[in-house]
């Protein structure tokens, strides 16, 4: 277990925010995220997540989200495609069949943001199934969707990711992973961490104050930044996009999820002290101090 500092990023994980961006480079260069979230009264945590991802550096950012909120959210963020990622039978909200949608808006780009504001619906553990199996690239689980793997019972049958797998749980979705009370799993937080991750081969970021990743490998690295500005809705959503973008730039699965979190943390440190007390600090703060 290590402390994660900068020097360790640097030296155990080659991740160095610095060597990236060439003089050369395009916005093809730094890798196009999906993001697959929000619904009616959660749109703000796709758009949280979305802008989060421009923030960090990807060239690219493509929102998949219900068809009935293209309309309403199309002045949010105009740097932000938004690909309809549903149709009128459903209503234009997430049903299990937007699964074949989302994977055909996928292949063209890099890498798989799911769960922000999602909701729950018919079928969405299957539809998560779906995504999980089928799309060979890079993958972020958060929110909604880390609690569709819970609930869908048979988890371990899942085919096994050769891609970078990322799940971000708080202490409460880490929960509902485990089948373990929450104040139970957070008396053993690396341990908790550490034994997911080696069991499903993921990267998990078991978030909070002190954030763990645990990596496949069995390593597990405790975040050193952060600030209680962070306990706010949203910022979850903030490091959901952040980690994409990362590994749309190429960093690896640990590695993109360590830095993800140190970044995240410091960027809410920043806000704290702009904002003059933690209490002041909200999710978009934390994007404009990436
Ligand atoms: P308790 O109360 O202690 O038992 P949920 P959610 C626990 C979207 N959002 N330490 C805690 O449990 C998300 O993206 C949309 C200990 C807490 O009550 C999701 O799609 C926003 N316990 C959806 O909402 C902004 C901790 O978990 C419970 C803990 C639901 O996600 C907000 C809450 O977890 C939000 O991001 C900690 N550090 N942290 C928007 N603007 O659109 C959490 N818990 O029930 O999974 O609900 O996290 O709000
Ligand atoms: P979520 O609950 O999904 O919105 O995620 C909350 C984010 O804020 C996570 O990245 C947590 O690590 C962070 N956070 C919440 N509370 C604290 C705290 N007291 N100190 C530091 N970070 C926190
Ligand atoms: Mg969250």
């Amino acid at each position: 277990t290590h402390l994660l500092t900068p020097q360790v990023l640097r030296t155990e994980l080659d991740a160095d925010v610095t060597r990236y961006r060439t003089a050369e480079g395009h916005k093809g260069t730094y890798g196009h995220v999906l993001t697959v979230g929000g619904s009616r009264t959660m749109s703000g945590a796709g758009l949280l997540a979305s802008r989060a991802a421009l923030r960090a550096g990807c060239g690219l950012v493509t929102w998949a989200l219900p068809a009935s909120l293209v309309l309403p959210l199309s002045g949010a963020a105009p740097e932000i495609m938004l690909a309809p990622a549903t149709d009128e039978e459903s209503g234009g909200n997430w049903n299990e069949a937007s699964a074949g949608r989302v994977l055909e808006l996928a292949k063209t780009r890099d890498v798989l943001a799911v769960g922000p504001g999602l909701g729950r619906f018919d079928g969405d553990s299957r539809w998560l199934r779906r995504l999980w199996e089928a799309w060979e690239g890079p993958l972020v689980v958060d929110a909604d969707a880390l609690n569709m793997l819970s609930s869908s019972g048979d988890f371990s049958a899942w085919r096994p990711r050769s891609a970078a797998t990322v799940l971000t749980p708080h202490p409460g979705e880490m929960s509902r992973l485990l089948g373990t009370p929450t104040a139970e799993l957070q008396q053993d937080r690396i341990g908790a961490a550490t034994g997911f991750a080696a069991e499903h081969g993921v990267t998990l970021v078991l978030k909070g104050a002190r954030t763990v990743v645990a990596s496949p490998d069995g390593q597990a690295y405790i975040n050193t930044t952060g600030t209680s500005g962070m306990a706010t809705g949203g910022t979850g959503d903030v490091l959901t996009g952040i980690i994409a973008s990362l590994l749309a730039q190429g960093y690896a699965g640990p590695s993109a999820a360590a830095l993800g979190v140190w970044l995240h943390g410091r960027a809410g440190e920043w806000a704290a002290r702009h904002r003059g007390h933690p209490a002041s600090v909200i999710a978009g703060d934390v994007i404009d101090m990436l």
